[in-house]
């Protein structure tokens, strides 16, 4: 390779198989040998992820099996990832995967998404068992800058999240020992924080170019920790998840949510909608339906705007029992909102045969899009398809007037993003929003 790289500003080791394929451990390492040689500046880190895969059905097996297991996790793992990620493995149930400019977010979330995929049992030989995922990731440049060094710390990493326990992500500075200690505490502190307020939830208004004024708010919870201070979702929803305390926290949000309707209705504010997280994990479980309508119920939810956002992820995986059940939400008058769309694997076949009420563009279209016709394209491209299925689009991560501009131009759609709100209390929601008459007139319309 010349010296004379106009390399893009990302890492660029890119695989060109479909969907991930697994290539050669040595010429992964010459690929992300060369990426780092030939980097000029970053535009996001480079996550490197060293994955384990451990059950302990593993000893019982003979050859052949041993063979065909490793073809099944290997046919599971590859259809987590992405074209563009390259994959290799190290030894029997090891394997490294290279994650381009992503987020520390992004990166946890495809963790996670490999946690969640292995989920599900596997059989071999009419044998059900479950295969667990220990993963470690380390992160170019931030973290180091030497290929065999970043592996290393993921792979050690790794092995810090296999001892403390099953499907667990370890993505922290090594460094820092009092990483899983921290994580096992957060999990063991979380029913109690519940109870005593330490999780709140804020509001973050999105506004709508259309009406001119904000239409709804997205509700995120914030754990405030005595010690530790602010917790970020990313971090305690999987361990929420893992410890079977996502039903709970969700309700609680639903709950936290019909007060907070009950403000807006005090102020003269009505159609204004508030969108809840709910997690995969509780939409699935069994008792998801009835709690929700007891609570529709004993709130009165259906006179406000409730609206739910499910993740694509959960599409992916359990779409015949989802339709179903999103039918049944709707049938309560909530609404159905997709979130992060466009990360994942939403077809257009399921755009139509999903009750989808509007879908949240992510973040990543639209970072940096007044620059980028591509990705005002894709935008363009995302307003027409969800035309023909009578779906809103709302817009995350607006940050800038620019962005918000090249937004517009395509076409007068919701926005929400740092630009025009952060996260807040709900008092400041309430003063936000009153305090453009446009929201008043809403309000006495109705
Ligand atoms: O995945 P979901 O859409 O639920 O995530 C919303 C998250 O995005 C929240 O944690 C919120 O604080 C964050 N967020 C909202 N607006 C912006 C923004 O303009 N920029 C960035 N970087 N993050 C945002
Ligand atoms: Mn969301």
């Amino acid at each position: 390779m010349n010296n004379n790289h106009h390399t893009p500003s990302v890492l660029h080791v890119v695989n060109c198989g479909t969907p991930a394929s697994i290539i050669n451990y040595e010429t992964l390492l010459q690929m992300l040998e060369d990426a780092c040689a030939n980097r000029e500046q970053q535009s996001g880190p480079c996550g490197i992820f060293y994955i384990n895969f451990y059950s302990s059905y593993l000893d019982m097996l003979y050859g052949e099996d041993d063979i065909i297991l490793i073809g099944k996790i290997e046919k599971k793992l590859t259809s987590l990832l992405l074209k563009k990620d390259v994959v290799a493995r190290t030894d029997a149930y090891s394997y490294v995967v290279v994650r381009n400019d992503a987020d520390m977010d992004a990166l946890y979330r495809l963790a996670e998404r490999i946690i969640q995929g292995f989920s599900e049992p596997c059989t071999l030989n009419g044998q059900l068992f479950y295969v667990y995922v220990s993963i470690g990731i380390s992160y170019y440049p931030d973290e180091e800058e030497d290929v065999d060094m970043l592996i290393q710390i993921a792979e050690k990493k790794m092995r810090i999240a296999k001892k403390n326990g099953r499907n667990l992500i370890n993505i922290l500075h090594t460094d820092n020992p009092l990483l899983s200690r921290r994580q096992m505490e957060l999990k063991k502190a979380l029913p109690a924080a519940m109870e005593n307020g330490q999780i709140a939830f804020v509001y973050q208004a999105q506004y709508s170019h259309k009406a001119q004024c904000f239409t709804g708010a997205e509700v995120l919870a914030r754990w405030r920790h005595p010690v530790y201070g602010e917790i970020l979702p990313s971090v305690f929803i999987p361990l929420a998840e893992q410890s079977g305390m996502i039903a709970s926290l969700s309700v609680h949000a639903i709950i936290e949510v019909s007060k907070t309707f009950q403000l807006l209705e005090a102020e003269n504010i009505g159609n204004f909608s508030l969108s809840v997280n709910i997690s995969p994990l509780f939409l699935l479980t069994s008792h998801f339906y009835t709690t929700l309508e007891f609570m529709v119920e004993e709130y009165g939810l259906d006179r406000y705007t409730l609206h739910f956002e499910i993740t694509e992820e959960v599409l992916f995986k359990h779409t015949d029992y989802l339709v179903e059940i999103l039918h049944k939400i709707k049938q309560l008058g909530i609404k159905i909102e997709l979130d992060d769309f466009g990360t994942g694997y939403t077809s257009v076949k399921q755009l139509s045969d999903l009750p989808l009420d509007t879908v949240k563009v992510d973040r990543s279209f639209i970072q940096n899009i007044h620059a980028e016709p591509s990705k005002q394209n894709l935008l363009q491209a995302i307003v027409e398809m969800t035309k023909v299925f009578d779906i809103d689009v709302i817009v995350e991560g607006v940050e800038s007037k620019d962005e918000d501009q090249a937004v517009q131009n395509i076409s007068p759609l919701t926005v929400q993003g740092y630009l025009y709100a952060k996260p807040e209390p709900s008092d400041a929601l309430i003063d936000r929003i009153t305090s453009i008459p446009q929201n008043k007139s809403i309000g006495k319309i109705l």
